[in-house]
């Protein structure tokens, strides 16, 4: 396989979740034998050495492995590269990348990439539909949980539209794009990165071989620094490059493009998204037209400020992917005007982050707060009044001694999931069951 200008043929595969298999099986097909390697060293690989019999799997700590004859390694998203190990290896004349990187070494069809600490699934799915709508192929990959490995050798896509994360962004410096954005940046991940900078920083990578970089007019930290391109924003656009509101109504400078009630999505957050895909979709030549009606139709993804049927006239919200304090704060923003009371199930894994910009909306929006999870107690410390459950169960049984008719309870939980169940959707689903069996009784 050629790499950057190299032959390679010695490869580590680090990490072997979803995307290590991908990277796996396209390296194979490349007739490269990988090494396969995994930090949990007691994860179960009996069906990896049956998917991959050909490879050498090594689950051990990356200190203790001689990676000095290799080429290239391959690392996931989940594992830091900044650690000893990699450092040593680059050392040693090894190029460390991820799969986005090997996409971007092997894809022909144009590409567009999206990325921020939140809005990126949504603006994803909404492009991809767009795309449809104007008869393009198109196909949404990366973060969204399609590896791009998986789909880079279908030559029949005319459009990739790939969701990446800043972990994907560190270990790729290759990628072309046609249009790319960063939706916005606000704290995540900091058990990862040093400060906010530091992470806005990875997100920005994005840019780096991009035609048209579009980027939120106010959030700074999405911006590139000669800010060379479009932009869009909750304000009244200047002029033809900036995408914008006026007057209730989706703009392109001064042309109106959609009347915002029009859109089935909820939500200020949610007219930056459609503002946001619509820019991307203009730069790779998606009809206008067809763009719009599907804001017309798209009503928005499951477990985002998703609302559960129910028969008891409360409003229950399932807002499980929030997993970051902005995401909560952009969904509590969508309630601004809500009359009745609002009752909050919060808590889990704030990965680091800093919980205070939630202090002004708790005081002001929420009448009680449920909170779970590892971090639970820094919620007190915020707000003390804050009551402390141990599992979705008790939070929905609790909340609902809270509300009457009309009132809203809203699961928009700040943390990621992961200490407590498999997955958001897990999270978001065990709310909507508990939900479901409070409606019973
Ligand atoms: N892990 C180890 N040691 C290893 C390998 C993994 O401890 O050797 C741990 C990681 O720390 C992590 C978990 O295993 O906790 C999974 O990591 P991974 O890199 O194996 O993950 P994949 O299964 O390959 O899934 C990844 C993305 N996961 C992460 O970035 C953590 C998925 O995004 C993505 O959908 C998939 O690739 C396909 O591209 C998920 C995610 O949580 C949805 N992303 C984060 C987010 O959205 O906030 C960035
Ligand atoms: P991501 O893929 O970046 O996690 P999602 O589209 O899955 O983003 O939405 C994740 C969470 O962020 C949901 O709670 C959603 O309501 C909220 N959200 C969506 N778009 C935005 C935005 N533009 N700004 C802030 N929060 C948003």
């Amino acid at each position: 396989m050629k790499f950057n200008g190299q032959d390679i043929n010695q490869v580590a595969v680090i990490g072997l979740g979803m995307t290590g298999r991908s990277c796996a099986s396209y390296l194979l097909k490349q007739e490269i034998v990988p090494l396969l390697v995994d930090t949990r060293v007691g994860l179960d690989n009996s069906a990896l050495k049956q998917e991959f019999p050909l490879c050498e799997i090594v689950l051990a700590n990356l200190d203790d492995i001689d990676f000095s004859t290799y080429q290239l390694l391959v690392v996931s998203p989940g594992i830091s590269i900044k650690q000893a190990a990699f450092e040593k290896a680059r050392a040693q004349g090894c190029i460390i990348a991820g799969d986005i990187e090997l996409f971007a070494h092997s894809v022909d069809a144009p590409v567009v990439a999206i990325t921020g600490s939140n809005g990126k699934t949504t603006v994803t799915s909404l492009l991809e539909a767009m795309a449809s709508a104007s008869g393009v192929k198109a196909v949404a990959a990366g973060n969204i949980g399609v590896p791009v490995l998986d789909v880079v050798t279908d030559k029949s896509i005319e459009l990739f539209i790939l969701e990446l994360s800043s972990f994907q962004l560190e270990t790729t410096d290759n990628l072309h794009l046609k249009a790319a954005t960063v939706l916005n940046i606000s704290d995540d991940h900091m058990d990862r990165y040093s400060d906010i900078d530091d992470y806005a920083q990875a997100k920005q990578r994005i840019y780096r071989h991009c035609e048209t970089p579009i980027a939120n007019r106010q959030d700074s930290l999405t911006h590139l620094i000669d800010a060379r391109g479009q932009s869009f924003g909750l304000d009244c656009p200047a002029n033809n490059n900036e995408f914008g509101l006026k007057d209730g109504y989706l703009m392109q400078g001064e042309q109106q493009l959609l009347a915002v009630d029009e859109m089935a999505m909820v939500g200020q957050h949610n007219q930056l998204n459609a503002l946001a895909a619509i820019a991307l979709g203009k730069y790779v030549g998606l009809s206008m037209d067809a763009m719009l009606s599907i804001l017309r139709e798209f009503t928005g993804l499951e477990h985002r400020c998703q609302l559960i049927p129910s028969s008891d006239g409360i409003v229950w919200l399932n807002d499980s992917k929030a997993t970051n304090v902005g995401a909560t704060l952009a969904a509590l923003d969508g309630l601004q005007t809500h009359q009745g009371n609002i009752v909050l199930i919060a808590g889990g894994d704030a990965k680091g982050g800093d919980l205070s910009p939630l202090t002004q909306s708790f005081e002001q929006q929420i009448s009680e707060l449920i909170v779970m999870g590892k971090d639970a107690e820094l919620f007190s410390e915020i707000r003390n009044d804050a009551h402390h459950v141990e599992s979705m169960q008790a939070a929905v049984m609790l909340a609902n001694t809270f509300v009457n008719a009309g009132d809203i309870v809203l699961l928009s939980p700040a943390c990621a999931s992961i200490d407590m169940f498999a997955n958001y959707m897990e999270r978001g689903q065990q709310f909507m069951d508990a939900v479901g069996r409070v409606n019973e009784y």
